[in-house]
This record gives structure tokens, C-alpha cells and sequence, in this order.
């Protein structure tokens, strides 16, 4: 007998195995996924639940820590999945269902396509969103394409590096930016999503916080709004959005980008952000934003220390398991700098390996100020994985 210890970081080795001995790629996937072992941590948690489900554990052969209102669940997904199936379930468990079976059903079956205002992109490969600032002082390309003409040029350059979607924004977010008013907001990006539309560069995305923003970024012809404040800023948006059926970015921040520092405090970093992103997500659901519409985003930099960057870049797979696309904008941020000790206009490199870390870990669209170098590491991530 010969023995080979297979790669289960993913379901990819087994998908491959079962390939390789004939299997057709489709029975292969989900076999792959089911053997796939999975960890789930549950809060919340009663008395009568967790002795539930050390009793599950013990009989199913699931690993089962508990403490008092938590429990965490180390199975195989197939082993999780009666957990997730009403008519399965054992008894006192009911509560655990409805999530975990979303979990389980998007983890085998990712979502494939973003629908965006009259057009859809595939997330079968990496998909880079190149960033058309049009702001005189975001930190790290200030004022250079502060007009139309400027702008125009940097989006031909960041289509021509492979950009399948433009973010325009009018309004910086770093701490201590001065507000800028509606009108002015809708001064700087109007004109640049119409010309970068009307030149075929689109689709386009707005960066902007403000309904009225966006009202008026759509009818210059934006397919998407990313907010970064995840509808925290203005209820408004999400009713915007639906309206013109956009893709939305919700993407996780806490308080304001004047605020946000002091609220970088989390006890696991992961599950807290992914847990605020998902009410986030449910706000933009609620307020008529399509599920299909709806990307998420953790917002590296936003109310996160670079050690915080960093573990939720490392945990991502969390982000992933809300079941919505997730979208990093990494690119030339300070937890970049602080690993590397390169300056803002030199961290290009840095955003490329973050991003194609991000891929591994589920990732599918990429925020990038500069796309060359992104474009060849996500190339290179993007070629591990098969498409399933
Ligand atoms: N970062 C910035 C602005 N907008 N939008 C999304 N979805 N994700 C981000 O990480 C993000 C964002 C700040 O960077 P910039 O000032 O260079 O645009």
C-alpha cells in the first residue's frame, strides 16, 4: 500500500484524486466539498444546545469545545450537514439550521456571477477594480487626476492592465479628510462617469456614502455603488440602489473615518467584522438591494490596526462564508507599509501578494490603484484554482 498525504487546505486535491481515477468533474466537486473539513463557531449559544451538541459530536464523530454560551464544531462538511436539514436535525438543535445550512449551501456552490446595473461579471477568475480618484487629497495619488481629462487617462491605462470595472470617487476617507459637500461631490464624479461611459471604459462604480451622490452618479451612468461606511452613513442608499437595480459594495467600517481609529478594537477580529458585514449586507437586502446585487467588503484599513489587517487577511475564508462575493482593496495601505517599509508610492508590490492571498482565501474582486502588478499575481493565484 502506498500513502499520500493530500493538500486539504482546499477541496482541490481531493477534486483532483477523484478526477484523476475517472470521476466527472461535477460528482467530483461535491464529493471534494463534502469531505472537506470545516470548523464553525457558534455564539450564543444555550445550555441545552451545547449539551445537544456534544451529544451530535460524540455520536456523529465531530470535534465539539464548548464554553459557556459558545461552541465551535470541527467536522467534515457532509458530517455538518444533517445539522443544517430540518427533518435531520437532532432534537433542541432547531436554532442552528437556517444559518449553517446558507453556510454550507454557498461554501459548496459559491456565488458565480455579480449583477450590476445592465450587465453581470463572471468570478470565475480574478476581477480587478481599478480606482479612478478624483479627489484633490486621497493619500496616495492626490490631486493628480483631479480633472476630467486626467481621470480619462488613468482609467484607459487601468483597462488596458485588465480592469473589468472603474471606482470613482469624489470624496476622501482617510482621517481627518474635510467633508465635502453633495454638490461639490457630485461636481468632481458626474462628469468623469459620464465621459468614462460614454468612451466605453465602463462598466462604472461610485465611491460615495450620500443617496444624492449616488442618484446622480447613476444617472450619469454608474452600474454600481460601493459605500464604504455599509450603510451606516445614509439609510437612503440601499433605496437608491434598489431602485436602479446597481450592484452594491458593502463594505465594513465602524464610526467615521474620523472616529473609525478609536474603535479599532476587536477580540477576533474576523468573526466580529464578518458578523458586522453581514447586517451590513441584511441592511442593503432589506432596504431592496437584490442578494445577487450585493458584494462585500472588510474594509482593510478601516478601524483595523495593521496587526488587525492582518489576521483578518489571514481569516478571509470567514468573510467568504456571509455566501456573498467579497471584494479587498488592500492596495498601498499603511498595514502594507508597516510590513514592508515601503512608502505609499512604492507598495504596488505588496498590494499584488495581499491580493493574491486574498484570492486563496476566496476573494474574487480586487480594489487596485496601480493594475500591472496585481494583474500578474492574481494571474498566477488565479491559475491554482480550477473552475468548478
Ligand atoms: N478603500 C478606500 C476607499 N474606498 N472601497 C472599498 N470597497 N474598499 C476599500 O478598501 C476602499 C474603498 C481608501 O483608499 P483610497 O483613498 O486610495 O481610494
Amino acid at each position: 500500500m502506498k500513502v499520500t498525504a493530500l493538500a486539504a487546505h482546499t477541496p482541490e486535491a481531493v477534486r483532483a484524486a477523484l478526477a484523476a481515477r475517472g470521476w466527472d468533474a461535477q460528482p467530483a466537486w461535491f464529493a471534494a466539498t463534502g469531505v472537506q473539513a470545516l470548523v464553525v463557531l457558534l455564539d450564543e449559544v444555550t445550555e441545552a444546545e451545547r449539551e445537544g451538541l456534544v451529544r451530535w459530536g460524540a455520536k456523529a464523530g465531530a470535534d465539539v469545545l464548548t464554553g459557556e454560551g459558545w461552541a465551535l464544531v470541527g467536522a467534515p462538511a457532509s458530517r455538518l450537514a444533517p445539522l443544517a436539514r430540518p427533518d435531520r436535525l437532532p432534537p433542541g438543535l432547531e436554532r442552528l439550521a437556517p444559518q449553517l445550512g446558507q453556510f454550507l449551501a454557498s461554501y459548496a456552490d459559491p456565488p458565480r456571477r455579480w449583477e450590476i446595473g445592465g450587465a453581470a461579471l463572471n468570478l470565475d477568475h480574478p476581477v480587478l477594480i481599478g480606482i479612478v480618484n478624483v479627489t484633490p487629497d486621497s493619500f496616495s495619488d492626490g490631486g493628480r487626476f483631479a480633472t476630467v481629462d486626467r481621470a480619462v487617462a488613468q482609467a484607459e491605462r487601468l483597462v488596458a492592465d485588465g480592469c473589468e470595472l472603474l471606482d470613482v470617487g469624489g470624496e476622501s476617507t482617510r482621517p481627518g479628510a474635510a467633508p465635502v459637500p453633495v454638490e461639490e461631490e457630485v461636481a468632481r464624479v458626474a462628469p468623469v462617469i459620464e465621459q468614462l461611459v460614454r468612451r466605453g471604459l465602463g462598466p462604472v462604480s461610485v465611491d460615495t456614502r450620500k443617496a444624492a451622490v449616488a442618484r446622480a452618479a447613476l444617472a450619469a451612468g454608474a452600474a454600481v455603488v460601493n459605500d464604504v461606511s455599509g450603510l451606516a452613513f445614509d439609510a437612503a442608499l440601499a433605496g437608491v440602489v434598489g431602485a436602479a437595480q446597481a450592484g452594491m459594495i458593502v463594505m465594513h467600517m465602524r464610526g467615521t473615518p474620523d472616529t473609525m481609529e478609536s474603535l479599532a478594537v476587536y477580540r477576533h477580529v474576523a468573526a466580529e467584522v464578518a458578523a458586522e458585514l453581514g447586517a451590513a449586507a441584511a441592511r442593503a437586502e432589506s432596504g431592496g438591494v437584490a442578494r445577487e446585487r450585493i458584494v462585500v467588503d472588510p474594509g482593510f484599513g478601516f478601524a483595523k490596526t495593521p496587526e488587525q489587517n492582518f489576521r483578518l487577511l489571514d481569516e478571509l475564508a470567514t468573510v467568504v462564508g456571509l455566501g456573498y462575493p467579497v471584494a479587498v482593496g488592500p492596495s498601498r495601505k499603511r498595514f502594507l507599509g508597516a510590513a514592508t517599509g515601503r512608502p505609499v508610492e512604492d507598495r504596488d508590490r505588496a498590494t499584488a501578494v495581499a491580493c493574491a492571498l486574498a484570492w486563496e482565501r476566496g476573494a474574487r474582486l480586487f480594489r487596485v490603484h496601480d493594475a500591472g502588478v496585481a494583474r500578474e499575481a492574481l494571474r498566477v493565484a488565479g491559475a491554482t484554482t480550477s473552475p468548478n
